[in-house]
This record gives structure tokens, C-alpha cells and sequence, in this order.
């Protein structure tokens, strides 16, 4: 690892390197250097800061935690907004009967995403995960506690991330990872995880118009057959594709409420300017 301030060009024109970027650096000495040219970004995510993002895993745990749907919900749909791959973990399959974590599984898979029921604890469940991470930059986000750093830790086979137990200190339960940090991964996997905190909370998209959110929701667009065409956003309209579909069961109650909440999110931003 080579250890590298900016040159001090690069901090008067303001550019500052982000975790992920790719650099042109001068080596002083064998284990320092000074970036001289940050790359252009191919892409780059706000919360966590990070630069040349390939996907992201959104994980969650089958209980402790207790899920956060509408939370999984916001980040697949943040994933689809900036055309990243998304895949999907739940973690700590051993604290629950297997059908309810499988339902889970189910739920994101039906919708495309590859997607993963396991114990890190038991190393159970993991089988083709390392296949879906190779080679590629990939963002771990979810909740706090949820198990992000011990994947981590399990897949590096060695303790490079602190992992700590949820405490319900202020109901918000504890941040073991403080930071955003880019790791690699064995060799025979090939590419990085970047380990960020959890949180609870994440605004959506600064681009994104309640009008189109529809369009980040991949089973609404398949069942979106309504009377009022492309200008449906499925709520209150009747002859609905969506609707009926819901009904019939062909979309996910879940699914459908996360949607409601971020539409009213969004549209009450929107009202507000
Ligand atoms: N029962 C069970 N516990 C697990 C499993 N995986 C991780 N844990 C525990 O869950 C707790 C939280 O794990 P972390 O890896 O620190 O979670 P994190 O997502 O990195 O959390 P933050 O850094 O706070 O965002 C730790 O006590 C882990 O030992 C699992 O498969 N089963
Ligand atoms: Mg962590
Ligand atoms: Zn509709």
C-alpha cells in the first residue's frame, strides 16, 4: 500500500480524491507518494462518498434488526436511478425459520435481482455470492448491524473491519464502522467491497420526480398496462395495471407501500419549491 497526500494543485482547484477514484501519483519514497492527476469519475455516489461503483449489496437481516423494507426498497430503487447493479443479502438466517428468510429471498429475486439468504455466522448460504462480487467495485449499504463488515471479515478470511453488537442505545442501534473504507478481495475473488456505516435514513436521488419513480420499481413497469397510460402513478386512478396486479398478487404489498411512501416523499418535496 502506497500512502499519498494531493499535490497542492490539486487542493487549490478544490478537486478532492474520494474513495474509489483512480490516480496518477509520483513515488518518493517506496511506501509514499503525491497524486498529481485524479481520473475521470465513471460514476460516483453521495452517501456513502464513492467513486467507480460497479453495484450494490443491500443487505438486511432476517431479524435483529428487525428489516427495514421500505429502507431495501429506497436503495433498490437509488440503484436503478444510477443504473448500478443491485444485489440483494439477507444475513442471519440462523435466528429464524428458513421459509421466512426464503420469502424474502424470494421477494427480491422475483423482481431480477440476484439475490442471497445466509448465516455469516454458520457460513451458511453463501454459494454463489463470491461469483456476483468478482472482479467488481461493490457498495455495501443497509442497516446498522445488519452483518456488512463481517461479511467483510468472512470473505477477506481475516479481521480487517471492526464488527460490533447492535445496541439500543436511542432505538438507533450502534455504528461500529465510522468510516467509508475500499478493501480488496482475495485474489481468487478479484475486486473491493467498500465497507460503509449503516443508517436508517437515505434521500433519494436529487434527480428524481415522483412522476417517474414508478419506473425505478421493475415489476410496476411490467404490469403497468393502465387506462391512463404512462401518466398512471398507480394510486388513486381507476383501471390501474398496477393495482390489479396487486391484487392478484403479482406485486408485493411491500413493494407497493414503499412506493406509496416515496412517491408522497418525493411529491412533498416538490410541492415545497
Ligand atoms: N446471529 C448472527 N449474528 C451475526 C451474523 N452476522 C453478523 N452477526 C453479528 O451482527 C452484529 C453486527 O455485525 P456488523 O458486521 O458489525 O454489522 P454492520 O452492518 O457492519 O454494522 P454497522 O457498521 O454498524 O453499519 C455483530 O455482533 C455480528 O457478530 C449472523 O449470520 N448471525
Ligand atoms: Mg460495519
Ligand atoms: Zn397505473
Amino acid at each position: 500500500m502506497i500512502t499519498c497526500r494531493a499535490r497542492g494543485r490539486l487542493r487549490q482547484e478544490e478537486i478532492k480524491p474520494i474513495v474509489g477514484d483512480w490516480v496518477i501519483y509520483d513515488l518518493l519514497t517506496p511506501d509514499t507518494g503525491v497524486v498529481t492527476e485524479i481520473l475521470p469519475r465513471r460514476n460516483y455516489l453521495e452517501r456513502p462518498l464513492v467513486a467507480n461503483v460497479d453495484q450494490v449489496l443491500v443487505m438486511s437481516a432476517s431479524t435483529e434488526p428487525t428489516p427495514n423494507l421500505v429502507l431495501i426498497d429506497r436503495l433498490l430503487v437509488t440503484a436503478e436511478y444510477l443504473q448500478l447493479q443491485a444485489v440483494v443479502g439477507i444475513n442471519k438466517a440462523d435466528l429464524i425459520a428458513g421459509e421466512k428468510g426464503q420469502a424474502m429471498q424470494k421477494l427480491y429475486q422475483s423482481m431480477g435481482y440476484p439475490s442471497f439468504f445466509f448465516s455469516l455466522r454458520e457460513e451458511k448460504g453463501l454459494g454463489e455470492l463470491d461469483q456476483h462480487l468478482a472482479g467488481q467495485v461493490t457498495v455495501l449499504a443497509g442497516q446498522s448491524g445488519v452483518g456488512k463488515s463481517s461479511l467483510l471479515n468472512l470473505l477477506s478470511r481475516r479481521q480487517v473491519a471492526e464488527t460490533g453488537a447492535i445496541s439500543q442505545r436511542g432505538g438507533s442501534g450502534r455504528h461500529t464502522t465510522k468510516h467509508v473504507e475500499l478493501l480488496p478481495l482475495p485474489t481468487s475473488i478479484g475486486g473491493f467491497l467498500v465497507d460503509t456505516p449503516g443508517f436508517s435514513r437515505l434521500q433519494l436521488p436529487e434527480g428524481l420526480s415522483s412522476s417517474q419513480l414508478n419506473l425505478y420499481f421493475p415489476e410496476m413497469c411490467q404490469y403497468g398496462d393502465c387506462r391512463f397510460g404512462a401518466s398512471c402513478v398507480h394510486l388513486e386512478e381507476p383501471d390501474c395495471g398496477v393495482k390489479a396486479a396487486l391484487e392478484a398478487g403479482l406485486i408485493a404489498q411491500s413493494r407497493y407501500d414503499s412506493y406509496r411512501q416515496l412517491y408522497l416523499e418525493l411529491w412533498e418535496n416538490e410541492r415545497r419549491y
